[in-house]
């Protein structure tokens, strides 16, 4: 093959954008590209290197090391830097529009629903009759959608720290943001630890935390600090449902959650999980947990998805058998992770 056809081949994916800057440093892959997540026609998750001479450290996220999952990009839609990340959408090969904060990927059109169903009906199934819900992240808009299904909810706060994360899911994510919409929703746009922090005692039943990975802004809401503030916003027996990771990649910091879970909530801890294809290893997890009082079992849902069958369309991967089978953990897991 001529080094003209090579080139040709090399070029038929890139988007224009990035090709113009490859045209300006035609020998430095690398550099090749204006938008420092996507090289090449292809988004790889990683994190912004320090020394970008290290091509190792290029796709390397500390979260989860020597591995990067990437997807082909179609289009870049939207890039800019918020006051608090960079934020971009872009238009995938297969799996539809694509939002990504700091490098990260938030979710797919194509497969958000087994995340945001899970991480609101895992709580709100496992309680009778929730009313007051707060939702602390979750911009995008998905998980309000979710919570919205339950016509005992009388308010869903919501408190995410970034304006931008919620004006581009409404400009690219409708199917999402339609969440925003529904007239119990009462959004806060502040930090989370500082509204947490003037929120009555015992005001909810139930809190989502639909956070990033806990590197930069969601920092902190792995920590018990905040954990002690949740626990003092949910009544007696209410519950929390906090993202988790992954059990392939992250048993540590699963352990320091849980440990520090334990120490906080008096009524029961338990970890589940569900496949989400776009989330690294594929798997993501989800800590809940109940305060003292009224006792909460988790694993058999009193308050079944199904009675709501009819009032709203069937959540498309959530039923009352995956919400049980989410609890059984694979044997290395209950191994490793130490107080399950
Ligand atoms: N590794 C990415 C975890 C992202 C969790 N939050 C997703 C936001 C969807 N509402």
């Amino acid at each position: 093959m001529s080094q003209n056809m090579n080139h040709e081949h090399d070029t038929a994916n890139i988007p224009p954008c990035c090709l113009k800057a490859r045209a300006y440093a035609p020998d430095a892959e690398l550099e090749a590209n204006c938008h420092a997540t996507v090289v090449s026609g292809w988004f790889t998750e990683h994190q912004n290197p320090s020394d970008k001479s290290d091509k190792r450290m290029y796709f390397n996220n500390p979260m989860w090391p020597g591995e990067a999952h990437s997807l082909e990009v179609k289009e870049i839609l939207f890039k800019e830097r918020s006051k608090f990340q960079e934020v971009l959408v872009f238009e995938s090969a297969t799996y539809g529009k694509v939002l990504v904060l700091d490098g990260i990927l938030q979710l797919t059109e194509r497969d958000e629903f087994a995340y945001q169903e899970m991480v609101a009906h895992l709580p709100l199934c496992s309680i009778k009759s929730p009313k007051h819900v707060l939702v602390v992240g979750g911009g995008d808009g998905g998980v309000l959608r979710e919570v919205a299904r339950h016509s005992s909810v009388e308010l869903i706060d919501i408190c995410e720290i970034d304006q931008m994360v919620i004006d581009v899911s409404k400009k690219f994510f409708p199917e999402l943001a339609v969440g925003f919409e529904d007239p119990r929703v009462h959004l806060h746009v502040e930090d989370a630890l500082e509204f947490i922090k003037h929120v009555p005692k015992g005001k909810y039943d139930a809190i989502i935390v639909d956070s990033s990975d806990p590197v930069g802004p969601a920092q902190d809401l792995v920590e018990k600090p905040f954990f002690e503030m949740i626990s003092n916003a949910l009544r007696p027996g209410g519950v929390l449902c906090n993202m988790a990771e992954s059990m392939w990649l992250h048993t540590h910091l699963i352990n320091d959650m849980l440990s520090a879970c334990r120490e906080v909530f008096k009524g029961s801890v338990h970890y589940a999980w569900a496949n989400v294809p776009t989330y690294p290893s594929g798997v993501i997890g989800f800590i809940l947990c109940s305060t003292e009082g009224p006792p909460v079992d988790f694993i058999n849902p009193v308050n079944p998805i199904e009675k709501l069958e009819g009032e709203v369309s069937e959540p498309r991967f959530y039923n009352s058998q995956i919400h049980t089978a989410a609890f059984a953990l694979p044997s290395f897991v209950r191994k490793q992770v130490s107080c399950l």
